[in-house]
C-alpha cells in the first residue's frame, strides 16, 4: 500500500481496518472475546497518547518487559506510532539484567508488569499504570499525535542480541526490514485473508513478535493468541485454525501429549518451526502422528527471516531457500552470510560491532554453518559460536561463566550445550573447585541475577578444563563429553 511518503509499517499492518474496522484480528480465549483490527488501531492510537504525555519523542527508547497480552502489541503498534524505539525484553530477565538494558540503551523509560512495578506498568487484563492513565486522558480528552512519519531506515524497534560474540548489543530494525520481511513471509507462506493463526509464542523476541503477526496484520488475516504455549490449549485450539508457528520444543511436547492426533491437525495447512534446529526424530514422529509435515525456516534477531521452506513441500532436514530480496552465500569457513533489505540498520552505538558484523563487500555474517545446494537450498550443520539454544532462547556461555567464576568454590566454570530431548540443548557447567571444595561440600552457586532459563541444569566436576597450545579452553571436547 502507497501511504504517500510515510513509511511507517504502522499504517501497512493495520490497513485491514481501513475499510473493515470490523475484521477480526484477535481473539482471545482465555478471555473469551474478539478484538478487531479497529479495537486495536484504537487501543494502539490511546497507547500511542500516553507515551506522548509521558513526555516520550521519536528517538526515544521504551524498555517494555511485560507479560503476553494484546496491550502488549498495543504497545509495539503505539511505539510505531509515535516514533519511539520498542525495546521487548524476555520476562525472565531479572531486575540486574534489565537495569543493565536500560543502560545500555541510554533510557529510563520502562514499562513493566504490575507485579515488578518498576516503571509504567501494564497487566494483562487491563491493569496498571498505562492503563490507568489512558483512561484519565480519555476523560481529559487529550490530543492525539499524529502518526509519525517515518523513513525506511528509521529504527522502529530494538531487540538485544549478542551475535556472535556474547556481548550483548541492541540491533536496530528498520520499518523497511520489518515491511519486506514481512510481505516476504506473507507470499512464500501464501498466507491470505482467510488463515487464521494459533499464536502461542512470546512477544517479546523477533519470532514471535514480527515473523508471526506480521504477516497475518498484513493480509488482513485473524489470530487466536494465547497467552502461553501449552500442549493442552493448543490441541483445544488448533482444529479452527491454519497455521501453528512454533519452536521445536512446542512440537515435542505436543508430541509427547497423546491428545495431539491427526484430526487435530488436520485442518491446519502450515506449520513452521524455527529459532533452534528441529532434529529428524521429531520431524519424522510429527509425520507419523499426523501425516504432515513442519516447514523450518531459518533466521536470526538481526535478520528476520533468512530462508524458508514452502508450504506443503518442505525439504526435511533443509532450512530451504532465501526469502524473495535476501540474498544467501557461504563464505569463509562455510558460514552463512546474507545480504538484503531486511537486515538490521546497525547495532544500537556499537560502530565497531556493526562493521564487524559484515564483510567488506556487505554481508552480514551470521556465525551459522551451513552449505547451499545448486538449488539454492540451505542446510545448516552448526555454529560458529558457543552460543547455546534451549528452548529457542539463546544463551551466552561467557555470561554463565563470569557469575560462576565468581563463587568463592570455583576455580574455574566453562559452560557448554548439551543435546537435550525436550529443549534442544541444555546448559552443563563443567567446574574445577577451589582446593577446600569437594564434590560432597559443593553448594549450588548463587545465581539470582541470571535469568533462570540460563542457570546450569548439570554441574560435571573436573579437575581441569581442556585446552589447546594458546590455552583456550576446547568447548568441543565438553560438548562431546555427552556421548
Ligand atoms: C522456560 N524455562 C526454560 C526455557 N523456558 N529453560 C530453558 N530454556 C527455555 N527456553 C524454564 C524456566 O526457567 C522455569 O524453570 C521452567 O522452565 C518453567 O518456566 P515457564 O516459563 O513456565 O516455561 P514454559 O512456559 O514451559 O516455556 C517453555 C517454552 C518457552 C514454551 C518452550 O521457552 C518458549 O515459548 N520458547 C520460545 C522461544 C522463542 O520464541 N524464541 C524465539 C527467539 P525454573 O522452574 O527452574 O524456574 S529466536 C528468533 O526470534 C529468531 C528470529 C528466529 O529465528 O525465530
Amino acid at each position: 500500500m502507497n501511504h504517500g511518503a510515510n513509511a511507517n509499517i504502522y499504517l501497512d499492518l493495520l490497513a485491514a481496518g481501513n475499510d473493515d474496522p470490523d475484521r477480526p484480528l484477535f481473539h482471545r480465549p482465555e478471555a473469551g472475546d474478539t478484538l478487531s483490527y479497529g479495537d486495536v488501531a484504537h487501543r494502539s492510537q490511546a497507547m500511542a497518547a500516553a507515551l506522548a504525555h509521558i513526555g516520550m519523542v521519536p528517538g526515544d527508547r521504551l524498555v517494555v518487559q511485560v507479560d503476553k497480552s494484546t496491550d502488549a502489541i498495543a504497545l509495539w503498534l503505539a511505539c510505531l506510532r509515535t516514533g519511539v524505539i520498542f525495546v521487548p525484553l524476555n520476562t525472565a530477565y531479572t531486575d540486574a539484567e534489565v537495569d543493565h538494558f536500560l543502560a545500555d540503551a541510554e533510557t529510563t523509560y520502562l514499562i513493566s508488569t504490575p507485579e515488578r512495578g518498576r516503571g509504567l506498568t501494564l497487566g494483562t487484563d487491563g491493569s496498571g499504570t498505562v492503563p490507568d492513565l489512558i483512561a484519565q486522558l480519555a476523560e481529559t480528552g487529550g490530543p492525539t499525535p499524529p502518526i509519525y512519519n517515518a523513513r525506511p531506515e528509521d529504527p522502529a524497534a530494538m531487540l538485544f542480541t549478542s551475535g556472535t560474540t556474547g556481548r550483548s548489543k541492541g540491533a536496530l530494525l528498520t520499518h523497511r526490514g520489518l515491511l519486506t520481511n514481512g510481505r516476504a513471509l506473507a507470499s512464500v507462506w501464501e498466507i491470505t485473508s482467510d488463515d487464521h493463526l494459533l499464536h502461542s509464542l512470546p512477544v517479546f523476541h523477533v519470532h514471535g513478535l514480527f515473523v508471526a503477526l506480521h504477516p497475518l496484520m498484513l493480509q488482513g488475516a485473524k489470530v487466536t493468541f494465547l497467552q502461553r504455549f501449552s500442549p493442552e490449549a493448543v490441541v483445544e485450539l488448533l482444529p479452527h485454525c491454519s497455521v501453528l508457528m512454533g519452536v521445536p520444543t512446542h512440537y515435542t511436547r505436543l508430541l509427547d501429549h497423546d491428545a495431539f492426533t491427526r484430526q487435530v491437525a488436520a485442518d491446519v495447512r502450515l506449520f513452521t518451526s524455527g529459532s533452534a534446529p528441529m532434529t529428524m526424530p521429531v520431524h519424522r514422529r510429527f509425520a507419523e502422528r499426523t501425516s504432515r509435515t513442519i516447514t523450518e525456516r531459518y533466521g536470526m534477531t538481526e535478520c528476520g527471516i533468512i530462508a524458508s521452506n514452502a508450504p506443503g513441500n518442505p525439504r526435511v532436514g533443509t532450512v530451504g531457500t532465501a526469502l524473495p530480496e535476501m540474498k544467501l552465500r557461504v563464505g569463509d569457513g562455510s558460514v552463512v552470510e546474507v545480504k538484503g533489505p531486511h537486515l538490521l540498520h546497525s547495532y544500537w552505538r556499537r560502530p565497531e560491532a556493526t562493521a564487524a558484523a559484515f564483510t567488506d563487500d556487505g554481508w552480514f555474517i551470521t556465525g551459522d554453518i551451513g552449505t547451499l545446494d545448486p538449488d539454492g537450498v540451505l542446510t545448516l550443520s552448526g555454529r560458529a559460536s558457543d552460543m547455546i539454544i534451549s528452548g529457542g532462547y539463546n544463551i551466552y556461555p561467557k555470561e554463565v561463566e563470569q557469575v560462576l567464576d565468581r563463587d568463592p568454590q570455583i576455580a574455574e566454570a566453562a559452560v557448554v550445550g548439551w543435546p537435550d530431548q525436550e529443549w534442544g540443548e541444555q546448559v552443563v557447567a563443567f567446574v574445577v573447585l577451589n582446593a577446600d571444595t569437594t564434590e560432597e561440600t559443593f553448594r549450588q552457586p548463587e545465581l539470582a541475577e541470571l535469568a533462570r532459563f540460563k542457570h546450569p541444569r548439570q554441574f560435571v566436576f573436573v579437575s581441569e578444563l581442556p585446552r589447546n597450545a594458546m590455552g583456550k579452553v576446547q568447548k568441543s571436547v565438553l560438548r562431546n563429553a555427552s556421548r
